[in-house]
């Protein structure tokens, strides 16, 4: 089977030092990224969330085939229908199907089952994967590498979205299925994540936590000894 044409690899080599700097700028640019609970109602332009997902629209994916969509929600009743249905089931999450360990964990982040920030944030950005190709009639052939595929174009979006000046939260309602339900996705759907968008509420606040230093996340492989 014969691919596609081929064509010369624009790229541009920089000198150490200029990646250095380009390198340090972005680290500098996507640190301050939070995820953020508490949301100014006011709709942001259409066209900065378009960019973004653009943006993660170019993420790598298994064999090319992009297998993801983004629902934009910014109808209220839409949105309030997605919170009742989220709060439903993590409501239970909190109550009973939770173990104690998980809760104590999220204590600290201040995180229940209340979702007001569904209803307040302006849009919801509802990740699914596709998981094979045509739609509810389906085909046999598959796509691959889903779940890694979706996850890095969700790190693009959540990164452009940040680098627009706009912020997010990366929720994880459990199980969601009641989001292909209320979108009305196709059956080769599989919603992923739920990404509110807005800019955060005036006095909004966030708890005070860090990350891991350099030195916790990286390991440099020596060469062997002998
Ligand atoms: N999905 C639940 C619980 C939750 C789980 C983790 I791990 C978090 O980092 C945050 C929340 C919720 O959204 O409340």
């Amino acid at each position: 089977m014969s691919g596609p044409r081929l064509v010369r690899l624009p790229f541009e080599r920089l000198d150490p030092a200029e990646q250095i700097r380009r390198a340090r700028a972005f680290y500098e640019a996507v640190a301050p990224r939070r995820s953020v609970r508490h949301f100014d109602p006011r709709p942001v332009a259409p066209e900065a969330l378009e960019w973004a997902v653009r943006a993660a629209g170019t993420a790598p994916s298994g064999a090319n085939l992009q297998p993801w969509r983004f629902v934009v929600v910014s109808d209220p009743a839409v949105k309030r229908a997605i919170r009742e249905a989220a709060e439903e089931e993590e409501r239970r999450n909190y109550e009973s199907r939770f173990p104690q360990e998980w809760k104590d964990r999220l204590e600290p982040l201040g995180t229940g089952w209340r979702k007001e920030f569904l209803e307040v944030a302006p849009h919801l950005i509802a990740v699914f994967a596709v998981v094979r190709p045509g739609g509810d009639a389906g085909e046999a052939r598959r796509h691959y590498y889903v779940s890694e595929s979706v996850g890095i174009a969700c790190g693009v979006l959540l990164t452009a979205l940040h680098l627009a000046g706009l912020a997010t939260l990366t929720h994880t309602p459990s199980p969601m299925g009641f989001l292909g339900r209320i979108l009305r996705r196709p059956s080769n759907e599989r919603p992923y994540l739920l990404i509110p968008v807005g800019y955060p509420a005036p006095d909004a606040e966030v708890p005070d936590i860090g990350r891991k230093p350099l030195g916790e996340i990286l390991v440099k492989v020596a060469a062997p000894e002998g």
